[in-house]
């Protein structure tokens, strides 16, 4: 090899080690072999070249350009296998170190609550109504045969807006969720099964009352309903809800506007340790009776053929009996240490898993 081909080689290596990375290495392949290249340009030189000298210099020029894209593409090789080192050992993981702990959601417990009511009642065939928080007085009262005067209005403790016009009943934010109902029996022709869940308001508020706090309540329309499907109906959902299957359930006389003959619902409880069950003690749980005729007929219900029984319940209520919560007003505070405590993770199984 003539010493200026020696030299390009030389340098061409040298280059090469230089090169830290494909950027580099990519800029010497081009000095070397590309358009303008070195080794280029001295093949473009060989017409220049006396003849007789000609032969062995394209022989001397095309072996050395074998042997340079032999070194660079080693080069190439060498560089690509340090990269893909660097990347991943930049990129380890450590199968073995400890998860990261970190914060979930989770179902306050009302919530959870009325979830399992809805999955209770949706099994027996009752479906979701919802309504507005502002309603009229007469949805709220005068159907549920509460007329203006009544003592049950005083035992309601309303909170009344503004009226919309001059000598207009004002509206109320609504004391129970029955107002729904009587949209639902205004809208829809009966048979009805419905059961409604949701805020309610009263302007009350000591350790067991809140001005806000949540119902739920069912109404069932049908030909031929009698108490004896109030009470099946009441006694499956409470001891599905309380997940006792012997719970003891009892019936009382007493004594709503809106029903009669009307039922007040009591449990089996122990008094003194709190815990549900036959303890020989009564827990009143539920108010419930068939549906007023005077209530079916303000709402365009025919009494003399159509049968319904009611009920309601305060979802609070329900809720602290079950989880043994001692006070109600940690359930609107969003403390995050109770909730911690008492409200649900999404992800543990539940009832409503294991079908109801
Ligand atoms: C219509 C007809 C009848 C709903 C009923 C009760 C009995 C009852 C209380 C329980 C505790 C409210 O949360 S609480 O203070 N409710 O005792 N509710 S019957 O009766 C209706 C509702 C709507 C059209």
């Amino acid at each position: 090899m003539t010493d200026d081909l020696q030299s390009l080689r030389d340098d061409t290596e040298a280059a090469l080690r230089r090169a830290a990375d494909l950027r580099a290495w990519d800029a010497v392949r081009v000095s070397v072999l590309g358009k303008s290249g070195t080794l280029t340009a001295l093949l473009k030189q060989l017409g220049g070249v006396p003849a007789e000298q000609r032969r062995d210099r394209g022989a001397a020029l095309n072996r050395l350009k074998d042997d340079l894209a032999t070194l660079i593409e080693a080069r190439r090789g060498e560089l690509e296998a340090a990269e893909l080192d660097a990347r991943l050992a930049a990129e380890r993981v450590d199968v073995t170190a400890p998860p990261r702990p970190r914060e979930t959601g989770s179902i306050h417990p009302i919530s959870r609550t009325m979830e399992e009511m809805a999955a209770i009642f949706g099994a027996m065939g009752f479906t979701i109504a919802e309504g507005p928080d502002v309603e009229s007085d007469w949805h709220n009262f005068g159907a549920l045969n509460i007329p203006a005067h009544h003592p049950a209005r005083a035992d309601h403790d309303t909170f009344y807006l503004p009226p919309t016009a001059p000598g207009a009943p004002p509206p109320v934010l609504r004391t129970h969720t029955s107002p729904v109902q009587v949209r639902t029996m205004l809208r829809e022709k009966p048979p009805l099964r419905v059961v409604v869940m949701g805020r309610t308001y009263r302007a009350d508020h000591d350790a067991t009352h809140s001005p806000m706090f949540h119902q739920l309540e069912g109404l069932a329309i049908d030909r031929d309903l009698t108490l004896g499907h109030l009470k099946g109906c009441l006694i499956d959902f409470l001891r599905s809800f309380f997940g006792i299957a012997d719970l003891p359930v009892r019936f009382r006389a007493s004594y709503f506007p809106f029903t009669e003959p009307s039922m007040e619902v009591d449990i089996g409880w122990n008094r003194r340790t709190g815990e549900l069950g036959g303890g020989g003690d009564w827990l009143e749980i539920l108010g419930s009776g068939m549906v007023h005729p005077k209530v079916l007929a303000n709402c365009g219900i025919d009494p003399t053929v159509w049968q319904g029984f009611a009920f309601g319940m305060g979802v609070e209520r329900v809720t602290m009996l079950k989880h043994g919560i001692p006070d109600l007003r940690p359930f609107y505070e969003g403390d995050i240490r109770w909730l911690r405590h008492y409200a649900a993770s999404p992800f543990a199984p539940t009832m409503l898993h294991e079908g109801v």
